[in-house]
């Protein structure tokens, strides 16, 4: 580990304590950023890495709703604005149990690097609660979402802050919380996106990260003169992502293999396609978070409990569902089985010891942050939309989306081309996406 790397996570380990996921993404970009660094020295002056990892603000408020039972509920909520040297904060709201300082900080900064290399003018945030959807009612949902917006409103704006959703936030939740918005600000703008499409939405963008991820990794498998088609394909997760990478594996002709929930996974020999998938969308809009009935509902499928999908072989794995979801044993199992590829489709699935150990064996391997950056590249989209008053079709917003991503593809290949001919994917995407933010902040001064 590089002496700057080693000062700098002393310094952030003393204050920023227990937040080990913001540790863990601080250390992964440090170790890019020291490259940066010996090579312009004015940035190290300037100290922009020390100001990117440091919140411009960050809110945190009481979130208090009444359950369906009439009891009262208290979770918290947060709002991490992160970086505004390239546009307005931009970033998904979470709900999930899991929520703290350290998973939003952790997702804020990556935010900045991912919409940095999609070359549109988006700062970066992230934001959520600590609330558990899980088997909550309609009504519960809405009331949740109400009570978020009512003080959430103060902070956002179309030209400050437009978040979107994550983990636990689609269509459904937007929904909400742009009604409330607008009823306390008496205002129909564009401060959301992952909109209706009869309130100001974009085609594709429910599926654009996932497409986006797909469209990534055939961009990786070409620089070794391989292509998805035939490629046995293990997913995890079974949200809005996993359903976008495999609606587009199925029309390039790949085969999903597996998908997987909180309770384990199932593996589908025959692979998951048509209706299948559609079962997979009523699974998880259920409410109920479990990937078990699948292999209920359809014969030739098996579930494997409290298991992941990465014991199974196959060519590429696309962990679609959270952070650290694939560690260093899942990593060997993967190499021990030959597979030349993963793709991260969530932020930040696999664990720093996963990616070295992937990165050693030479797999084309993509950071979140690049493959999965389709997703707020539509929603840059939405929001050019919203500001024109007028939609795109959706072949063009499809078009758009596919050259950003090949776009972003082409950066990560230029900053993490190694004189072997590797491609360290998570060296180009930090590398790439460091650059234009740090320029900007030099640009703007000590502010
Ligand atoms: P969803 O809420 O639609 O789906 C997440 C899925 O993963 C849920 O089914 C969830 O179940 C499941 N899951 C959670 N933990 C585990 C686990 N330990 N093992 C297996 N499955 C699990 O969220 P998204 O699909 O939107 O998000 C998935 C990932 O993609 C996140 O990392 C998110 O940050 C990232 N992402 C999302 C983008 C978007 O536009 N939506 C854009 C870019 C990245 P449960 O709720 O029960 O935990
Ligand atoms: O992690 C992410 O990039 C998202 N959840 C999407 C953010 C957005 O603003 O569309």
């Amino acid at each position: 580990m590089p002496d700057y790397v080693k000062e700098l996570m002393a310094s952030v380990r003393q204050n920023n304590p227990g937040e080990v996921e913001f540790h863990q993404a601080v250390e992964e970009i440090a170790a890019s950023v020291a490259l940066v660094y010996e090579q312009y020295p004015e940035y190290q002056a300037a100290k922009i890495f020390e100001r990117m990892i440091e919140p411009e603000r960050v809110i945190m408020f009481r979130v208090p709703w009444m359950d369906d039972q009439g009891e009262i509920r208290i979770n918290r909520g947060f709002r991490v604005e992160m970086n505004s040297a390239i546009g307005p904060y931009k970033g998904g709201l979470r709900f999930h149990p899991s929520v703290n300082l350290s998973s939003l900080k952790f997702l804020a900064l990556e935010q900045t690097f991912k919409n940095s290399l999609t070359h549109l003018p988006l700062g970066a945030g992230k934001g959520g609660a600590d609330f558990n959807p899980k088997g909550r009612s309609d009504h519960e949902i809405m009331r949740f979402c109400q009570s978020f917006m009512n003080e959430l409103y103060r902070y956002i704006g179309p030209n400050t802050d437009v978040p979107a959703g994550d983990i636990g936030v689609g269509g459904r939740e937007i929904g909400y919380l742009f009604g409330q918005y607008k009823k306390l600000k008496n205002e129909f703008t564009g401060v959301l996106t992952g909109k209706g499409l009869e309130w100001g939405g974009s085609l594709i963008r429910p599926e654009a990260t996932g497409f986006g991820v797909v469209y990534f990794a055939g961009e990786m498998l070409k620089t070794r003169g391989e292509q998805l088609k035939g490629k046995r394909v293990a997913v995890s997760g079974f949200g809005n992502v996993a359903w976008g990478v495999a609606l587009k594996l199925n029309e390039l002709g790949a085969k999903v293999i597996t998908l997987s929930g909180p309770d384990g996974y199932i593996l589908d020999e025959d692979g998951v396609s048509g209706d299948k998938i559609t079962t997979m969308v009523r699974l998880r809009s259920s409410n109920n978070d479990v990937i078990a009935p699948y292999a209920e509902a359809h014969s030739g499928a098996r579930f494997f409990a409290g298991k992941r999908p990465w014991e199974q072989p196959c060519d590429i794995a696309i962990p679609c569902a959270i952070q650290n979801e694939l560690n260093a044993d899942d990593a060997a199992s993967l190499i021990e089985n030959k597979c030349i590829c993963v793709c991260e489709g969530a932020n930040m699935p696999c664990t720093l010891d996963a990616v070295h150990a992937l990165q050693k064996a030479e797999l084309l391997f993509a950071p979140g942050k690049a493959a999965n950056a389709g997703g707020v590249a539509v929603s840059g989209l939405e929001m050019s939309q919203n500001a024109m008053k007028m939609n795109w079709s959706r072949e063009e917003v499809d078009s758009r989306l596919k050259e950003i991503m090949q776009a972003i593809h082409a950066t990560c290949f230029k900053y993490g081309k190694q004189d072997s001919g590797f491609v360290d994917y998570v060296n180009g995407a930090n590398i790439g996406g460091f650059l234009k933010v740090a320029n900007a902040m030099m640009d703007q001064g000590v502010v």
